[in-house]
């Protein structure tokens, strides 16, 4: 078994709700999540501290200082429960600084499933943190490393929050890796999401290639982001590969895509892939209708495994409680 990390602050951040489908619902990032996977990884270690320069190498300086501060300041305004944004300056947004609580998490926001909560800072810290010790791992010589991370950090882009995001852990990584010298890193992301937080940050970078395969944006959140036609820009054209796939997908589907996905990395010859590993994919995932099953995970560890390539794997989604547990640890047996 691969080392991996866990870092228990991860479990303090308990979102109450989001608002999906125009009613606000119980939050499907609980704490039972990582739980379930802690409890089927023996001997995981507790993270490093890094620091938040390399927090800092892909995330806005401003949106830090904003996700250790929010929750302070909307109980300061005598807000409720967890600060929430409703307006969102997308259109016609003037780069123009506000200081009220409202304003600062739209702007630092693209969504309204994602609460700050007074916790969220230290569990995706603490998250990071584990990415990065994995990385360690990687580059002391380890052929694999796992890091458990939550809340998941895949749609969370430079200055912004989202889809239960605030941290982008496997961008934090990659652009680590890129600092200790990897010339060229790549990151496969298969949750079950597009993860609109990671293309953005790399999209016109040569350097990441960015390949991910999700539920079609066309049915399924996050929408905007992860159409078939998004391929980079500048120096970053043909450096982003996205694989969408109707729902239902079950592992012939899936196991062809991250075929087609991994072929592509191959041509980039990377020298070490990120794996942004989401296990709602599986069919009885609450929120995401693929049909994985356990054992299927473990053959998608394993053609991934055969590419050779030194291997960070970075947790992200994955909801469906007691099992999720179980649905790693068969992706990390691929590994073995
Ligand atoms: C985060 B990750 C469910 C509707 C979708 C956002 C999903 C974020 C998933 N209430 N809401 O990619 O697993
Ligand atoms: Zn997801």
């Amino acid at each position: 078994m691969m080392r991996g990390f866990f870092d228990p602050r991860q479990l303090k951040h308990a979102p109450r709700q989001e608002l999906h489908n125009g009613a606000f619902v119980a939050h499907a990032d609980v704490p039972l999540r990582a739980e379930s996977v802690a409890a089927a990884l023996p001997g995981l270690e507790p993270p490093g501290d890094h620091g938040e320069a390399p927090i800092l190498g892909v995330h806005d300086a401003g949106y830090v200082d904003f996700l250790k501060n929010g929750a302070r300041l909307w109980a300061e305004a005598g807000r409720p429960g967890e600060a929430i944004g409703y307006v969102f300056p997308v259109v016609g947004r003037r780069p123009i600084a506000l200081s009220r609580i409202d304003a600062l998490v739209g702007r630092y926001s693209y969504d309204a499933g994602t609460p700050l909560t007074p916790d969220a800072w230290e569990a995706s810290y603490w998250s990071a943190q584990c990415a990065l010790s994995a990385l360690d791992a990687v580059l002391a010589g380890d052929r694999n490393a796992f890091a458990l991370a939550r809340p998941p950090g895949h749609h969370a882009g430079r200055d912004y929050m989202g889809g239960y995001c605030y941290l982008n852990y496997a961008a934090v990584t990659a652009q680590a890796a890129r600092d200790a010298g990897v010339e060229r890193v790549a990151i496969l992301d298969i949750d079950y999401h597009h993860g609109n937080g990671t293309q953005h940050i790399f999209w016109e970078r040569g350097d990441v290639f960015y390949a991910s395969i999700h539920a079609d944006p066309a049915t399924d959140y996050p929408f905007y982001w992860g159409h078939a036609d998004e391929a980079g820009e500048g120096e970053g054209a043909g450096k982003t590969l996205n694989l969408p796939l109707a729902q239902g997908a079950d592992l012939g589907v899936y196991r062809a895509a991250q075929t087609r996905a991994l072929d592509a990395i191959a041509g980039f010859d990377p020298g070490l892939i990120v794996v942004s590993f989401g296990a709602d994919t599986f069919v009885d995932d609450p929120i995401s209708r693929f049909r994985l099953e356990t054992p299927d995970y473990a053959v998608l560890g394993t053609d991934i495994a055969a590419r050779g390539w030194p291997g960070v794997i970075v947790m992200e989604g994955g909801y469906a409680g007691e099992a999720l547990g179980r649905n790693v640890a068969s992706f990390l047996s691929g590994f073995a």
